[in-house]
């Protein structure tokens, strides 16, 4: 079955790289690599590849450069996408690190981030989720390594039952349990005091980002909140609202948002799903771990 572009999933393996000797590197260095990403889109026919190359410290903190290739040569334009040219999101592997960052693009097509890494001797995945200008939407995922001895943690599910902190708010969604492979709709509610919160406005254009990630496959989207006006203008794209988004005019970060909203979602794969769903309450972006499983 085809989707446009809101279902990315992630597979299994390793990605193959350069390593270079480590005797070679300054003892605070620990590892400096380049990787090959994975494409995990699904529903682009115009193949592509990306590259990552870090340099991991001890102490958590890492440098990283992306590039992406078309037709053996660097991309050097993306298009922009709420807002950002970019947006990489970063999990350590238990999934209890969650960063929602935006790497710059350098002249030579590269894009490059200094990071700090909260559980700095976890294998971490990165992933690139940006629009190569003339391409349409890609996904890559980068898998850097934990540091030798550590074990494999326990992927960190959120508290299921639909409903969460995050500061002053309380979020819920419904449902909580979605089914596998096809497009459904989750709304959310954002609650302050008991009562529909009030001082909401818009993140990066947009009235929400969610983010989801497998527990087991590492499978990603990254879904948009949508009122319910905006959600019927997407009925039958069958792509979770992404080509309206990216036609849309980004929101004023200034604009008084609503309480409820929806996101549409498209899991791949059965399984429990973290659930980041990012906002900005008064002046402050909060993220509330919310958990999705599949039937
Ligand atoms: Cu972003």
């Amino acid at each position: 079955m085809r989707y446009d572009v809101c279902n990315v999933v992630a597979t299994r393996g390793v990605a193959v790289g350069l390593m270079l000797g480590f005797a070679l590197l300054p003892s605070a260095l620990l590892a400096s690599e380049t990787v090959e990403g994975r494409d995990v889109t699904v529903g682009q026919n115009v193949p592509m590849s990306a590259f990552l190359r870090y340099d991991r410290s001890a102490d958590g903190s890492v440098r990283v450069e992306m590039w992406e290739m078309r037709a053996g040569r660097p991309v050097q334009s993306y298009d922009i996408d709420m807002t950002k040219i970019m947006h990489m999101i970063v999990v350590s592997d238990d999934l209890s690190d969650f960063q929602h960052v935006h790497p710059a693009l350098l002249v030579n097509g590269h894009f490059a981030i200094d990071l700090q890494l909260n559980r700095p001797d976890q294998a971490y995945h990165l992933y690139f989720d940006g629009r190569p200008h003339g391409d349409g939407r890609h996904v890559f995922r980068f898998d850097l390594p934990a540091l030798d001895g550590v074990p494999l943690p326990q992927r960190l599910l959120h508290a299921p039952g639909g409903s969460a902190r995050a500061g002053p708010y309380t979020v819920t969604i419904d449902p909580t349990v979605i089914p596998v492979g096809e497009v459904s709709t989750i709304a959310v509610r954002v609650f302050k005091d008991g009562r529909p919160a009030n001082d909401l406005h818009p993140y990066l254009g947009v009235m929400s980002h969610g983010v989801l990630i497998g527990a087991n496959d590492l499978a990603y989207m990254h879904a948009h909140g949508m009122t319910e006006e905006m959600l019927g203008m997407t009925s039958g794209a069958n792509d979770c609202g992404d080509g309206m988004m990216a036609a849309m005019t980004p929101m004023p970060p200034d604009l008084n948002i609503g309480s409820e909203f929806e996101f549409e979602i498209l899991a791949p794969s059965a399984e429990k799903y973290d659930f980041w769903i990012q906002f900005i309450g008064g002046k402050t972006l909060y993220t509330a771990p919310l958990l999705v499983t599949t039937r």
